[in-house]
């Protein structure tokens, strides 16, 4: 599905290939094809559905059997139902403060009535007290002090009944803001994800399309990092994540971001950078967490990783951008690991044979 929704990102945007066009006309004239033959009404939201199944099916070669059909609309229809129901979860959250937020105001209104009242009936009852002490009527004088007495105990509890509101209100914002951190957050390292990164390179390269503000990006690849869980344990592999995340996070400027890519590999976008500034940060990185040892019981781990840095030029989108980075780290990797290559030296150096 990650592929098919990447497709019609791609055309909403109008930036696809010719191959992706492709893909687009022939999954449009498979899907209206279709939906003719079984008499299937041709709303959008209909067509949003068959269209990305035979797009599904053609970006995965599969043939057009009823079964794979089956199969591919099976996959559409959980993605519809996943994205439905992540927006319906927020609109929810929103939906539960603002009742809170109008059940605060009315009761609010309420309390600061029936408290005025209360303050009124204070008032003309002390005016009858000092006259009846006047005229020395003193049993009367008890009943309205236990009147006093009582209006004060309705005022406090609705006081208490406000405060309560109000706890209710906070928590339910704080559990709001929660979800919106989570939504871009990656749980074990809390760097940002990757839907994040991906976010934050397409307004970087608006960004240097209108105004030239260049970037650059380091991708980040463990060494052997499958040997680590194998001799320590997953929970060991885990702590080396956040080991290097917290490198990565502590030896950034404010305007970079840093992220996780995928399993052990990480991203940082570096602001106003060129090739050879970024080259060095990712050097940097390299030789911090070469020279960090990660204690984990009784062991010393040490891990290095490799790193392949790319700088935005004109036309990018933010997957040219990572894939030139990603070939720079596959050199990397192919030159040693524990190193950093430039796309730079993807030119000066010919790809070895496939
Ligand atoms: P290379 O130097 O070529 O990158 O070798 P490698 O072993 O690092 O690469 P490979 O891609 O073969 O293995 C990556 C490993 O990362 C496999 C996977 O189990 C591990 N991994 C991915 N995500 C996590 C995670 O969240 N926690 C832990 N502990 N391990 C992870
Ligand atoms: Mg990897
Ligand atoms: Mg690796």
């Amino acid at each position: 599905m990650e592929r098919v929704r990447e497709l019609v990102e791609k055309a909403e945007r109008g930036q696809f290939t010719k191959e992706d066009l492709g893909v687009l006309s022939e999954a449009t004239r498979r899907a209206l094809k279709f939906m003719l033959d079984k008499g299937i009404p041709i709303t959008p939201k209909n067509f949003e559905v068959w269209f990305m199944v035979f797009a599904g099916m053609i970006l995965h070669n599969a043939p057009d059997t009823s079964d794979n059909i089956d199969q591919f609309y099976r996959k559409v229809e959980q993605f519809l139902e996943e994205k439905l129901r992540e927006e319906r979860e927020l609109r929810e959250m929103r939906r539960e403060t603002e009742e809170v937020l109008n059940f605060s105001a009315d009761r609010l209104g309420k309390v600061l009535e029936s408290m005025d009242e209360h303050d009124r009936a204070i008032e003309s009852q002390l005016k009858q007290i000092e006259s009846f002490m006047r005229s020395g009527v003193g049993s009367i004088l008890e009943t309205l002090l236990g009147e006093i007495e009582r209006l004060k105990e309705v005022n406090s509890r609705l006081k208490r009944e406000l405060e309560d509101a109000r706890n209710t209100m906070n928590t339910l914002r704080k559990r709001l803001a929660k979800k919106a951190q989570e939504a871009i957050r990656d749980p074990l390292t809390g760097l940002y994800n990757r839907g994040y990164l991906e976010e934050e390179l397409k307004r970087r390269i608006r960004l240097f399309d209108k105004k030239g503000r260049s970037f650059a990006v380091v991708m980040a690849d463990l060494d052997h990092f499958k040997r680590v869980n194998d001799l320590y344990g997953h929970l060991a592999g885990d702590h080396v994540l956040v080991t290097f995340a917290s490198i990565l996070k502590n030896d950034i400027r404010m305007d970079d971001v840093a992220a996780r890519y995928g399993g052990e590999e990480f991203v940082v976008v570096l602001d106003a950078l060129g090739l050879n500034a970024a080259t060095s940060v990712a050097n940097r990185f390299r030789s911090r967490l070469e020279s960090t040892p990660i204690i984990w019981w009784e062991n010393i781990i040490r891990v290095t990783a490799s790193f392949g840095v790319a700088q935005v030029r004109a036309g990018d989108v933010p997957e040219t951008i990572l894939d030139r980075a990603d070939k720079a780290l596959y050199l990397a990797k192919s030159d040693g690991r524990n190193c950093v290559r430039s796309e730079r030296d993807l030119v000066t150096r010919q790809a070895p044979p496939a």
